[in-house]
């Protein structure tokens, strides 16, 4: 108690002292701002980052990255051995502010296979640190930089072969909060594309080998969002509050694509074009060059889910760069209404009240008699109604459409493939062993027409050559 009074002006001297040191001053040349104490960084790894940087002094500040060479699964059943930093894609998330001297050490794991070193585009000298970072497995090597730009910047390994290096995922970013922090936020993420290049296709099952050959070509197998396929969605997905603002991290590591960044749904209130100072509002899309950076701010407005996605859209539903931010709160029925009604549409005449429903489309006057008859017409009917998603040889496209051809699902029951062609079909499903999860609308076609599609379907592409006939069709239209 006595020790405590005796030191209490001494501590309100110290107290004063720092406040009065908070008063910083501006400094134009950010290398001359001095720096107080010593710091060990805190690295977080995606999609969180470190607490802001706020007001604090700069600092001497400590990161301590290892680098593991780890092999992970880039999508259901498909395994890639990823190189990175700090043992995620992408890597530990830096978080310094401008004036900061950073002492970087770079710890190579002694069970790595190579050499690797680092290029941080935030650093001022000879490679961007490259240069003096190359480290040995079994090593750790030390250097320093003071940060002098504010702005979210890229790094990544620069070890020949380089594109392959960052092709494994060795890539990541570091922030330098300009003086006096960045404004507060409800919530921060951190995300960054990447491209993969794998020996097999898309899909393809078992340890993927990285294809040197599909990388020089830019023929990515996958592109994705935070090193695989959904990282952030389903129960990955970011979060966030109905009227919480939402600031997101966005770098691109490439190695050879462009992102075209885009939220579904929401438009960015307030874009730091490229990482760096100039800022625009009011964007939808907003360009991420390889080994470039945006931040991106919004506030969300009103509840559900919200898809984030490279707009080269294939790369969204067919590779994987697509992610899900959940928005939870109370509707605003002003700002988003929701489906208001569904009025039929029918331009053509005058008259027409309602669309006909499978029971009133006319059966045709001349019906199939012969088998031949049945695959001709019914091949005419595919390649009209089910080829746009089934595909022209019943393959069905992977995640999407699941196959007729060798359909196990198909062949297993016949009158739950009438029904499907009659009513439509959602729900998960397992066709071939592949999960499909997803909606096919009611076909509008007569009884014959399913007849002689299905027999089409049923007697091409390996299936089991069954026929099916009108009437059989019409027992299970009346059995509902
Ligand atoms: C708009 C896209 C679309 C069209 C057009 C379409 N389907 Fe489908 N089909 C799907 C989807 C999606 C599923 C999976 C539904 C699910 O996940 O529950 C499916 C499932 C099926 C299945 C069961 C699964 C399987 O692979 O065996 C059959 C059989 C089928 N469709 C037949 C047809 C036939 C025949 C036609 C043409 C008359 C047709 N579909 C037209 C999208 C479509
Ligand atoms: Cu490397």
């Amino acid at each position: 108690m006595k020790t405590q009074i005796k030191y209490l002006p001494l501590i309100i001297t110290l107290f004063l002292f720092s406040c009065f040191k908070n008063q910083e001053k501006h400094y134009e040349n950010t290398s001359k701002i001095p720096v107080s104490r010593e710091m060990v960084a805190e690295l977080t790894s995606p999609p969180n980052v470190p607490t802001p940087v706020g007001r604090r002094n700069a600092k001497k500040l400590i990161v301590k990255m290892e680098i593991l060479e780890k092999e992970g699964e880039i999508t259901n059943d498909v395994r890639y051995v990823y190189w990175t930093f700090g043992g995620t894609v992408p890597g530990s998330f830096i978080r310094t502010r401008v004036g900061d001297e950073v002492e970087f050490h770079l710890q190579n794991h002694p069970e790595n296979k190579l050499p690797h070193n680092i290029d941080l585009h935030a650093v001022t000298g000879p490679g961007g640190g490259a240069e003096s970072s190359f480290v040995a497995p079994g090593h750790e090597k030390v250097f320093s930089f003071k940060t002098l730009n504010p702005g979210l910047y890229v790094y990544h390994c620069a070890t020949a072969p380089v594109g392959m290096h960052i092709a494994n995922g060795m890539y990541g970013l570091i922030l330098v909060e300009p003086e006096g922090g960045l404004p507060a936020v409800d919530k921060e993420y951190y995300i960054m594309q990447g491209d993969f290049y794998t020996k097999g296709a898309n899909g393809e099952r078992g340890l993927q080998p990285f294809d040197m050959q599909k990388a020089v070509d830019e023929k990515a197998d996958y592109v994705v969002f935070n090193g695989k396929v959904g990282a952030l969605t389903g129960d990955n997905a970011i979060t966030a509050k109905v009227g919480e603002t939402v600031r997101l991290f966005v770098g691109n590591g490439g190695p050879g694509l462009v992102s075209s960044f885009h939220v579904i749904g929401e438009i960015f209130d307030k874009v730091h074009i490229e990482g760096g100072k100039q800022t625009n509002e009011n964007v939808q899309t907003t360009l991420i060059p390889a080994g470039g950076a945006a931040i991106v701010e919004f506030k969300v407005d009103v509840p559900g889910t919200f898809i984030l996605v490279d707009h080269s859209i294939f790369r969204a539903f067919n590779k994987g760069a697509l992610g899900m931010l959940k928005v939870e709160g109370e509707k605003n029925k002003k700002i988003y209404s929701g489906e208001i009604r569904d009025d039929i549409y029918l331009p053509e005449g005058p008259g027409i009240q309602s669309m006909p429903t499978t029971d009133e489309i006319v059966e045709s006057e001349i019906p199939a008699k012969s088998f031949d008859e049945q695959m001709k017409f019914g091949k005419q009917t595919y390649m009209q109604t089910c080829f746009a998603c089934h595909q022209s040889e019943g393959q069905g496209i992977p995640n999407a459409f699941p196959p007729l051809a060798k359909s196990d699902y198909l062949n297993a029951d016949i009158n739950r493939a009438i029904d499907i062609v009659l009513h439509g079909k959602s729900g998960e499903i397992t066709v071939n062993g592949e999960k499909y999860n997803s909606v096919m609308t009611k076909q509008m076609l007569s009884s014959e027409e399913i007849a002689n599609v299905l027999t089409y379907v049923y007697n091409s592409w390996g299936n089991s050559k069954k026929v099916v006939t009108t009437s059989m069709v019409e027992n299970v239209k009346n059995k509902k």
